[in-house]
């Protein structure tokens, strides 16, 4: 078999990480749902105990993502590369909360899902004590007065959900690092997917997914994602993983699996589609602002251009009119459905400041611009003419 880091992420999607099944020599890995495995002697097993600690189609699927973000752990010391699956996003995160210790400061970017707020803030504070510090990471100068000598974690989204900020992965990581060596930097790359942006590449120690969105694709399954850069992070997140048990289920495991080997063609659909209808709202007289990395209007797109192979499905636009107007468009829209989440085949829209980041308080989403005439797209991978046409007759 070929070593898929000899291959380009079109091809990683498809085959990295994956081999026949070995007993019937299954091409696509099967559906392992047994909770637990048989041993020959007590202890004497096939690498496979029980599923929350083992399971091999949960292993397919991690190893093809951690190859997908540029793992170079190898399969002899890490059985699955050091990817993990998690049963949502959240876990994902919770579990990284749980790498650091009780008090522990951390450092994040001002924009987050509104549920990542939610945790650090009203679950985590309280819980682990944490002593979180929220900075715009686009003014490094800022990031570095922040960042001290004792923080452990810095935390951050880059396109961030829903403003769309990029930072610039490589100036975080050497400023973060110049403060504390042994920091742990992780990206939330769920906007960005690892076909258009490898935050390991830049030097992060830990990559992170709402697999529900992009990686799966088709919106019929929720599912977090990990990847460590080194064997000793991977081992840790083992660990606490196993501790706590926020697996991916074998089924959901599968519809990841399955939804990820078009995650290339996908994303290039959704990159051409966006660019499109970007260009095309920032033409239009009824739309304030659009909001897209691709897009030379944006304030960061020179450092998106460098980070980034291609700028994603989401843009963010700022409508003419208050809150009214927007949900007057928001109930119009016949093609894009108004709904949460994001990264499917399907577009959608939706109101952050109603809706996902309601969480946030509103004196924090004022500050940080999520305003009541905020739209967020998701554009799916439909006929882009048909969607600007959608966009058209709702916004008339
Ligand atoms: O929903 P879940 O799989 O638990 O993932 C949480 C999550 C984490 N990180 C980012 C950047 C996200 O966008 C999400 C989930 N976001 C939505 C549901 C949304 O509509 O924005």
């Amino acid at each position: 078999m070929i070593d898929p880091r000899e291959t380009r992420p079109g091809t990683r999607v498809i085959h990295a990480g994956q081999r026949p099944e070995p007993t019937t020599g299954a091409v696509m890995p099967p559906i392992f749902l047994s909770s637990t495995y048989a041993q020959d002697s007590p202890g004497v097993h096939k690498g496979f105990e029980y599923t929350r600690s083992h399971n091999p189609t949960r292993y397919a699927l991690e190893r093809l993502v951690a190859l997908l973000e540029g793992s170079t752990i190898p399969e002899e010391a890490d059985p699955s590369r050091g990817g993990f699956a998690f049963s949502s996003g959240m876990a994902a995160i919770a579990t990284v909360l749980d790498l650091l210790d009780h008090g522990a400061r951390v450092v994040t970017g001002d924009d987050l899902y509104g549920g990542s707020h939610r945790l650090l803030r009203r679950v985590r504070e309280r819980s682990q004590g944490l002593r979180i510090t929220a900075v715009d990471m686009t003014d490094e100068q800022r990031f570095e007065d922040a960042m001290t000598a004792d923080t452990a974690l810095v935390w951050l989204e880059t396109p961030t959900n829903p403003l769309l900020k990029v930072f610039d992965l490589e100036a975080i990581v050497r400023i973060a690092r110049a403060k504390n060596p042994g920091v742990i930097v992780g990206c939330d790359n769920t906007f960005a997917t690892p076909i258009n942006q490898r935050p390991l590449e830049h030097g992060c120690d830990l990559v992170m997914h709402s697999a529900t969105k992009y990686l799966n694709g088709h919106s019929d399954c929720v599912a977090g994602l990990l990847v460590a850069r080194t064997q000793e992070l991977a081992e840790r997140i083992r660990f606490v993983q196993n501790s706590a048990g926020p697996v991916c289920s074998p089924f959901d495991s599968y519809m990841v699996l399955r939804g990820v080997k078009t995650l290339d063609v996908r994303m290039q659909r959704h990159n051409e589609s966006a660019m499109r209808i970007a260009k095309w709202l920032e033409s239009r007289k009824d739309v304030d602002r659009v909001v897209y990395p691709g897009l030379p209007s944006h304030p960061r797109h020179e450092v998106a251009r460098r980070q980034m192979s291609g700028f994603g499905g989401m843009i963010t636009i700022f409508l003419g009119g208050g809150l009214e107007h927007s949900r007057t468009m928001l109930e119009r829209v016949r093609i894009f459905a108004l709904a949460e989440s994001l990264g499917g085949v399907e577009s959608l829209i939706e109101h952050p400041a109603i809706m996902t980041h309601a969480s946030v308080p509103p004196a924090q989403r004022a500050e940080l611009g999520i305003a009541d005439n905020l739209v967020r797209l998701s554009v799916g991978i439909e006929d882009p003419e048909d969607l600007i046409a959608d966009l058209e007759q709702a916004l008339a």
